[in-house]
């Protein structure tokens, strides 16, 4: 039997947390590799593993993957979080995706000057209640099921889930608008494994603070003058 996958990563929510998500979603334990300093990070690279020098990097199935969404494509292909045809996969991505383009927003905040730290969090707010939630709140309306796509969980809603619960930490009350989306959450946060993944104990990480931005910041080298490196 194949073992546990093993993801590679620092010790924060970053490109990984989504992982960490679907994985616990899916009802899959993992173990984690989590690396302190940038020699850590230079020692993992010198392993010829990492096929662009970068992590995330997930050890499963005999294959050291690379690439956030293609990691989270294969989780949720292999553990069936990923629509039962073509037409509901694209239906995913397009979800996903715009939860995505949300959370690189978030996940990127950090890296903010401290004198456009305000303009940057109303715009991610202004974004998530203007161009991101309302899509997903008509969905849920229009779709009339639990779930965002099809009647089951999928890729989508953890996705969902996981979003909403971080833009509620930059502001909380941040749903009072959209009652489709609150109960979601209610009912989502209450599935046996994703109620699991919330409670302390779990491999889910805090939100990002300044200390543990340094830390990430000196294993990955963090130049805040190099926006573009960070964006891809
Ligand atoms: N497109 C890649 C981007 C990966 C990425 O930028 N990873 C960062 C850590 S979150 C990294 O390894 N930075 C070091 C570097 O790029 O040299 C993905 O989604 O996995």
């Amino acid at each position: 039997m194949a073992g546990k996958p093993k993801l590679y990563y620092f010790d924060g929510r970053g490109r990984m947390e989504s992982v960490r998500w679907l994985l616990a979603a899916a009802g899959v334990e993992f173990e984690e590799v989590l690396f302190e300093t940038a020699e850590d990070f230079e020692n993992l690279i010198k392993g010829g593993k990492l096929m662009y020098d970068q992590v995330p990097m997930v050890e499963m199935d005999g294959m050291y993957m690379v690439q956030t969404r293609a990691i989270l494509r294969y989780i949720a292909t292999k553990y069936n979080l990923y629509g039962k045809d073509l037409k509901e996969r694209a239906i995913i991505d397009m979800y996903v995706e715009g939860m995505r383009d949300m959370n690189d927003m978030i996940m990127l905040f950090p890296l903010s000057l401290p004198e456009e730290k305000q303009k940057n969090l109303n715009y991610i707010l202004e974004r998530a209640t203007q161009r991101f939630f309302p899509v997903y709140e008509k969905a849920l309306q229009d779709h009339g099921k639990n779930y965002l796509v099809g009647n089951q969980l999928s890729w989508a809603d953890v996705q969902l889930i996981e979003v909403i619960l971080m833009v509620e930490e930059l502001k909380s009350g941040i749903l009072s608008a959209f009652p489709k989306l609150q109960e979601f959450k209610a009912r989502v946060i209450k599935l046996p494994r994703i109620q699991k993944f919330l409670q302390p104990g779990s491999p889910r990480k805090p939100p990002v603070d300044d200390a543990s931005f340094e830390v990430s910041r000196k294993i990955y080298k963090i130049d805040k003058n190099l926006v573009l490196k960070h964006m891809s």
